[in-house]
């Protein structure tokens, strides 16, 4: 490389993923060939518009590109491509989230979301994010004693406010969620039912946690958590009388975007047929068991674990009100000096700020992908016990 200077840094980050334990949950490692794709000529193209539809010439690969790339994501998620849709132009999860909320929703109208502290995500209608000044957003949380969705005053919110679409979507909740339940409250309200799977399509995809496709009008994800791809997003869409794909995709481009970074499509669609074989089915089952087994190893070691445990890739630990009154920032902190990167998360019920809040949230699919088992995953919470208390 001729850029010394560039070249040095990525030497180092290289070097700086390899020698830490990685337990961000949103955080993975993509395979050589994504790599690969990703740094290809793809990068130097335009294709404003849709495969067969282009406003500049020669695309004649990028078509075909594009819809391998929709193939393969209806297939990894076993949907008919007469019933389902999919967009794979989104650059990244945010952007694909504002699309839908762009297509179905009109300015001014009204999202439902879980509560950024709840673990909902800023898309979700939270007052910084274009979102919530957009639109008017409604928020939803967990219930305080169960730490669990709260169905009840979910479905009482949803009667009261009507929104336009609820989105089932989180950032750091550890539990499966209840889709059914989410569909009978959106057509109780006569709202559109969004699921947000950024965090665990590859569960879904493995296999190992139920799928939100039976339940949900639009399902969005990001490519690069759980799924092990190339940072991007896919949305996709039921096919029905509504045509809500043609809105979703007309609020993908031309609405937000311009070209679509065929770099990343590609590379969306070698993760995409990576995820299909059967050592990517035992990594989702090896994720949750990893997960499992690290919040239980902390909880016998003394820390409050938020819910009681995880279904998921994550969990979160309350080491302010359940630990040892550390803040969730001076445990990031401790942690990365130590060599274990972690991100400060606000908890349910959260009373300190965002910067600084109560807890740390730990996911295991970056560390299961470079081969980490339970036996390890005991060492690695018997060592964050000790870096905490030290
Ligand atoms: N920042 C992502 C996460 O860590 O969950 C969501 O955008």
């Amino acid at each position: 490389m001729k850029d010394k200077e560039i070249e040095k840094l990525i030497k180092l980050e290289k070097k700086r993923q390899r020698g830490v334990i990685n337990l961000i949950a949103s955080e993975n490692y993509v395979s050589r060939d994504v790599l690969e794709v990703l740094g290809s000529e793809l990068t130097n193209k335009y294709a404003e518009g849709y495969p067969a539809h282009r406003y500049y010439g020669g695309n004649i690969y990028s078509d075909k590109i594009e819809n391998l790339a929709k193939g393969r994501a209806l297939k990894l998620f076993k949907l008919s491509s007469k019933k389902w849709a999919v967009n794979v132009q989104a650059h990244s999860g945010s952007p694909a989230n504002l699309a839908v909320y762009l297509g179905l929703v009109p300015l001014g109208g009204t999202i439902m979301g879980m509560s950024l502290t709840d673990g909902g995500h800023l898309t979700h209608g939270y007052k910084v994010s274009a979102t919530g000044k957009f639109w008017k957003a409604i928020q939803y949380g967990v219930d305080p004693k169960t730490e669990r969705i709260d169905y009840e005053r979910l479905k009482d919110l949803a009667k009261r406010e009507k929104p336009n679409i609820i989105v089932a979507g989180f950032t750091a909740y550890p539990r499966l969620v209840d889709y059914k339940k989410f569909r009978e409250i959106a057509d109780a309200s006569g709202a559109y039912l969004m699921v947000d799977m950024s965090h665990t399509a590859g569960l879904v995809a493995g296999g190992v946690i139920p799928s939100p496709f039976l339940y949900a009008d639009v399902v969005t994800t990001t490519t690069h958590k759980t799924l092990r791809g190339p940072r991007s997003a896919l949305i996709f869409s039921r096919i029905d009388e509504r045509e809500l794909y043609k809105k979703i995709d007309r609020a993908v481009f031309p609405g937000l975007q311009g070209g679509p970074h065929l770099n990343q499509i590609a590379a969306v669609a070698t993760m995409l047929k990576e995820d299909m074989s059967p050592a990517y089915k035992k990594y989702a089952k090896q994720v949750i068991t990893n997960a499992k087994v690290l919040a239980e190893e902390l909880k016998r070691l003394g820390w409050r674990i938020v819910s009681g445990g995880t279904d998921t890739h994550l969990a979160l630990v309350d080491t302010w009100m359940g630990g040892n009154g550390i803040s969730g920032k001076e445990a990031s902190d401790k942690l990365e000096k130590a060599g274990i990167i972690v991100n400060k998360n606000t908890i349910p019920g959260e009373t300190r700020s965002p910067m600084d809040p109560s807890g740390i949230r730990i996911g295991t699919a970056a560390e299961t992908t470079r081969g980490k088992k339970e036996k390890d995953m005991i060492k690695i919470a018997q060592k964050i016990d000790k870096i905490l208390r030290g």
